[in-house]
């Protein structure tokens, strides 16, 4: 394996464009990325819009001391990676009715320039200065695939197996441990059964996702975020149990899948690692943090799994197959609990404190050290306001929105015109508190969240210009790339 995981040219002609690059404007490559469904397109249109049109990001240090001179848009460097949409996710999300931009399958990239004047002042008197910050979304699922360069098939079936019969998963696990039982592995190879346990592993996967178990840690990514190699053989294998045999035949469905997995490590996780992974400067990893807390004790439980996973994958030096590549070197990475406007303010900082609290079980279950690590609560596009409501002799602090149409709240549905005002719940003051199985399992955690809608900008029909609201967006700026522009 490790001989095949070798520079290639075009990772060296990459590397190479880098550094000349780098001479004459540096760049910093951004990577956002978080799993399905966490916000990641929203977070990018967000944040390139609002440094575009130098809207207030009051804690966004260079902006706020009005050192930007000037943000745009340009060719990015990498001519093989497809560009992020900017303009039709701003369009759906600042139209006359605004949506939520469309789902992405696949790595994306936009660079966005910014010229802007340093602190120092003899630096300063030399002229402004120009800095690319070369954004990359990709799903979080891929990410999840590296840990899998460090394992054989033998360890990965051992682990996924045991996973699979972990009380939180039994019910989306029980056709696919039910296909184990019945499926020998050292019988003959056969397409046919391949093709059937990679579809019902797959399933079973998928159902680990949906809302309800909230579960991150659930490789192979592919599996679930398939990219452009869907349906090949380097995508149709499952674990096995290990066979008691100590010879298995060369043509069992053993060798099969242990020779599919290989190659899925090699003509997946390895490229996605060497062209894309080993490339970026910063990172900000996106959660849906309220959901998963919702979902309970398990999902909290798995998200902490997966950002230490996360973690191990930044331990540069510790990982065999990190030393040989000659990445660039992540110095800061942010976790961010998005979609805060699902939260009265009065509980954002409960928030930030609870993915702060499990950031720092994660750093110390990765051993963790070498880069940043900073956790934020934010809403790259806030959709609610808020309000008080009376209840009884209570005030209740609610928040006010348009839910998406065919949400439901109980027995409602919502037609996506009617507005809202619900009391979304409190987190507990304490983190620690917040992240016991006795709260997260007690039903308290389970605020009543529905999706909203986007909110029509006022002002469009006179002719200003959009302002996507947020929240604490800036603060994350700020820590991801403020000081690359001093
Ligand atoms: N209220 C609120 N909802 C948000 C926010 N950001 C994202 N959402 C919701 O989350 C959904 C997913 O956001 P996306 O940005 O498309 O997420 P993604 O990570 O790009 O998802 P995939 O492309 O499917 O992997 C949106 O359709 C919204 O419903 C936010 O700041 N506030
Ligand atoms: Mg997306």
């Amino acid at each position: 394996m490790l001989e095949r995981l070798s520079n290639s040219a075009a990772e060296t002609w990459a590397r190479a464009q880098d550094a000349a690059g780098q001479i004459l404007a540096p760049s910093v490559r951004l990577g956002v990325t978080g799993l399905s469904r966490s916000g990641k397109t929203v977070f990018i249109t967000s944040l390139v819009h609002n440094l575009l049109a130098g809207n207030a990001l009051p804690f966004f240090e260079p902006l706020a001391q009005k050192r930007i001179v000037k943000a745009y848009l340009e060719p990015q460097p990498d001519d093989a990676v497809p560009r992020f949409d900017y303009e039709a996710n701003l369009a759906k999300l600042t139209g006359p009715a605004p949506e939520w931009p469309e789902g992405t399958r696949h790595i994306s990239e936009l660079r966005l320039t910014l010229e802007f004047s340093p602190t120092a002042m003899m630096r300063r008197a030399l002229g402004t200065k120009t800095m690319h910050l070369d954004i990359v979304d990709y799903p979080g699922e891929w990410l999840l695939d590296l840990p899998l360069l460090d394992l054989t098939y033998e360890e990965w079936s051992r682990q996924s197996i045991s996973q699979a019969r972990e009380a939180v998963r039994a019910s989306a696990a029980k056709d696919w441990l039910n296909f184990l039982s019945t499926t020998n592995a050292v019988a003959k190879k056969d397409e046919q059964v391949a093709k059937k346990g990679a579809e019902i592993f797959t399933q079973y996967l998928r159902k680990c996702r949906e809302e309800s178990l909230s579960l991150s840690s659930l490789p192979p990514g592919r599996f679930l975020m398939p990219g452009d190699m869907a349906g090949s053989p380097a995508f149709t294998f499952f674990p096995l149990e290990t066979p008691d045999n100590a010879m298995v035949p060369r043509n069992s469905l053993w060798s099969m899948m242990e020779r599919r997995y290989r190659a899925y490590k090699t003509h997946v996780v390895v490229p996605f690692y060497r062209d894309h992974f080993a490339r970026l400067d910063r990172q900000i990893v996106l959660a849906d943090v309220l959901t998963v807390v919702n979902a309970g004790a398990a999902a909290v439980e798995d998200l902490e799994r997966a950002l230490t996973d996360v973690l191990r994958c930044y331990r540069q030096g510790q990982n065999a197959w990190h030393s040989l590549f000659t990445g660039r070197r992540i110095d800061r990475i942010v976790f961010a609990a998005t979609k805060a406007d699902h939260l009265h303010h009065t509980n954002h900082d409960r928030l930030e404190a609870i993915l702060q609290l499990i950031a720092k079980k994660s750093i110390q279950r990765a051993s963790f050290s070498g880069a940043d690590v900073r956790a934020f609560a934010l809403a790259s596009v806030r959709v609610t306001s808020e309000a008080e409501a009376k209840y009884g002799n209570d005030r209740l602090p609610c928040i006010v929105g348009v839910p998406v149409k065919g949400e439901r709240l109980g027995s409602r549905m919502f037609d996506g015109k009617e507005q809202l005002a619900i009391f979304p719940g409190d987190l507990p003051e304490d983190p620690a508190l917040a992240l016991t199985p006795e709260w997260l399992d007690s039903g308290a955690g389970s605020a009543h969240f529905v999706r909203f809608r986007p909110q029509k900008q006022i002002g469009l029909e006179f002719g200003q210009s959009a302002v996507l609201q947020h929240i604490r967006l800036d603060r994350a700026l700020n820590f991801l790339i403020g000081d690359k522009l001093s």
